[in-house]
């Protein structure tokens, strides 16, 4: 019984589509008309500014820490559902949010709060990685796919170590989601039509 509690609790709290409750709430501005139309913390920055895009990038990455946290609290203790399938069930709301017409965003931020929650040692090093590639590179998306090929690859040299197949598995998956998700951004970064930060 449990499990199914978890699993209906975690596709609920990746749902909560806060770009679009913040610019509803606050902005009167539906993000997904505007700019790239994605339902993410980078839209929002680029649409309703720097305050607006802080806050949906923390609740985004928080959305798929708790999740991931969920599990291992006492009262879920027999859901039998592992941690990092509990995060990756948010992110898969985060994508197709209920609360937003299934248009939901890229898995990033919400993949990074995962990690957060399982292993914080990741989490650093794909947000230096994640910076260090958008100061020379410009672009939010290539730095999200740089970031998650990052994650890949350490989580391959982890489970040589660890042997946790587990975290290898579920990085490989939402390494996948973020790279499937951003289909259009890969043909304007080849046709060098996307768009590029100015502030860093
Ligand atoms: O509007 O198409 P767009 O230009 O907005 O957006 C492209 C963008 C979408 O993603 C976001 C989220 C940005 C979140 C920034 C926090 C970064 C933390 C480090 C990245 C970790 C990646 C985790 C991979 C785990 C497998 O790309």
């Amino acid at each position: 019984m449990n499990m199914i509690l978890l699993i209906i609790l975690t596709y609920l709290i990746g749902s909560i589509p806060s770009g679009l409750w913040i610019g509803k709430l606050f902005y009167k501005t539906d993000i997904r008309e505007h700019g790239s139309g994605n339902l993410g913390a980078t839209n929002t920055f680029r649409i309703l500014g720097k305050k607006a895009g802080i806050v949906v990038t923390l609740m985004d990455i928080l959305k798929g820490t708790i999740a991931t946290v969920l599990p291992t609290l006492a009262y879920f203790a027999d859901s039998g559902i592992h941690p990092l399938i509990a995060g990756a069930i948010a992110v898969v709301g985060h994508m197709f949010p209920v609360f937003a017409k299934f248009r939901g965003g890229k898995a990033v931020a919400t993949s990074a709060g995962v990690v957060l929650g399982y292993h914080w040692p990741i989490f650093i090093i794909l947000f230096i990685a994640f910076i260090l590639c958008l100061k020379v590179s410009k672009m939010v998306s290539f730095s999200s796919m740089f970031a998650s090929v990052v994650a890949f690859v350490y989580a391959i040299i982890y489970t040589f170590f660890e042997q946790d197949y587990f975290l290898l598995i579920i990085i490989t998956i939402l390494a996948a989601f973020i790279f499937y998700r951003h289909r259009s951004n890969i043909v304007r970064i080849k046709a060098g039509t996307e768009p590029k930060v100015k502030w860093l």
